[in-house]
This record gives structure tokens, sequence and C-alpha cells, in this order.
């Protein structure tokens, strides 16, 4: 395989169980959403998924080599209920992937259906490990909320703020701070309905330790917005 892994047919997913060995286990992600054999669990809906987060300002955000990542460690914010059990997770960081062009760049994928993009909004278990690295050992160590990214007309504010920063960072490890407050309840779309299932980190090391949750209803971004690279 090529010195680093990316999305090439050398050195892409097909070929990452060889230097990273969860790759090649039984819950790795992303998935395609089937909605036709996804079932609705009467338990989820008793508990519901909450969330409470921090406005912040001055976020670093960095260009990791294959995307945006903004680091977000937010000791006051919470996720909780849904299919978290009786623990409480906290925000670490949120990044975006999207593609060549606004026809793919999801990650995970519904009925065989890609989005333009999808933003991720990693958070890490407090309530049974202590620091994001322990907690991304273990199978319910991270909670992941995907969000689609549907083009269409009208431009999302708060995805603008992260967006007219990225000309400042347009090589890998380069960063900058946002200027402007971000609050990442504004990321979620207004219908709250999600999908769920055990799987993994979807880039190397693929640690098989991400509840992932995602959002059925897509946020709107305009065209501009999720072809920046
Ligand atoms: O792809 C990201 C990766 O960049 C890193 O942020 C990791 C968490 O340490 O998470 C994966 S993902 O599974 O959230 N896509
Ligand atoms: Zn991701």
């Amino acid at each position: 395989m090529a010195a680093e892994w990316g999305y090439s047919p050398t050195n892409g997913p097909d070929v990452w169980a060889r230097l990273f060995p969860q790759a090649g286990g039984a819950r790795q992600s992303p998935v395609d959403i089937c909605t036709s054999i996804a079932s609705s669990d009467s338990n989820l809906e008793m508990k519901k998924l909450t969330f409470a987060y921090e406005s912040q300002s001055d976020l670093r955000i960095l260009n990791t080599g294959h995307g945006w990542k903004v680091e977000a460690p937010q000791s006051g914010s919470r996720l909780e209920g849904g299919p978290l059990g009786e623990d409480i997770y906290q925000l670490e960081q949120f990044h975006c992937h999207w593609g060549e062009t606004s026809a793919e760049g999801s990650e995970h994928t519904v009925d065989g259906r890609a989005y333009a993009g999808e933003l991720h909004l990693v958070h890490w278990n407090t309530t049974k490990y202590q620091s994001f690295a322990e907690a991304a050992q273990h199978p319910d160590g991270l909670a992941v909320l995907g969000v689609f990214f549907d083009v269409g007309n009208e431009s999302n504010d708060e995805i603008e703020k992260i967006v007219s920063t990225l000309s400042e960072i347009k090589f890998k490890g380069q960063f900058t701070d946002i200027p402007d407050v971000i609050d990442p309840t504004t990321f979620l779309p207004s219908g709250l309905g999600y999908w769920t299932y055990l799987g993994s980190l979807t880039t190397p090391p693929c640690n098989e330790c991400v509840i992932w949750i995602v959002y059925k209803e897509p946020i709107t971004v305009t065209e501009e917005q999720v072809t920046y690279h």
C-alpha cells in the first residue's frame, strides 16, 4: 500500500485492512442505509435523544489533508438518551466529508443514494472513560451525529462561517481561528428523526467504537458551499 491511506485504488478502503486490522472487522462504517429493512425501536422513542451545546468563539479549524476539522472540546455539552443508554457523551470535534462534485460526497448512503456531503459531530463517552483517546478503544466510546448536505438555493449561514475560512487553510496541516461564534445546534436539521447502528470510524484506524446516529433529514447548502475544494 502507498505510504499514506487515501481514497485511490492503491491506498483506499479496499486495502486499509492490510495496515489497519480493525478495518477488516464486522462493524465497519460507513454503510448503505436500507430504509426497507430499518426497523423502528420503541425503546429509543421512550428515552429521547437530547443534546445541549455551548456557543463557542475562536474555534480552531484545521486542514487534515482529507478535509476540514474544527476542534471543539465542550466539557459543558451533553448528548444523551436514545441509543446511548445511561451514558453521557461530550462534543470533541466536528468535520465534513464531501466529493469531487455535489452528486456525491456523503459517506453513508440511503437506499444507494449519496448526498453532496456529510457533517460529523464527534462525541465521546465521559461517563465511562477519562479521555477521547481512551474512549476510542471501546465499543461504546464514541457517538457521532451524521448530517447530510443537500444542494439547494439557500445558503446555510452556520456552514458559511466555516466555508469563509477555508481559503486560509488550503494545505494539509494549516489551521486558523474561526472569527464567528459557532453554535453546533444550528447544524442539525429541524426534523430530528434518525437511523442508528453500531459501527466504526470511517477512516483509519477504523476503530469499531462508534454509535452512529444519522439524521434522516438533510440540511440545505448551496453548490458553492459544498464544492469549495
Ligand atoms: O474521519 C474521521 C477522522 O478524521 C477522525 O476525526 C475520527 C475521530 O478521531 O473520526 C473519523 S469519522 O468516523 O468521524 N469520519
Ligand atoms: Zn467523519
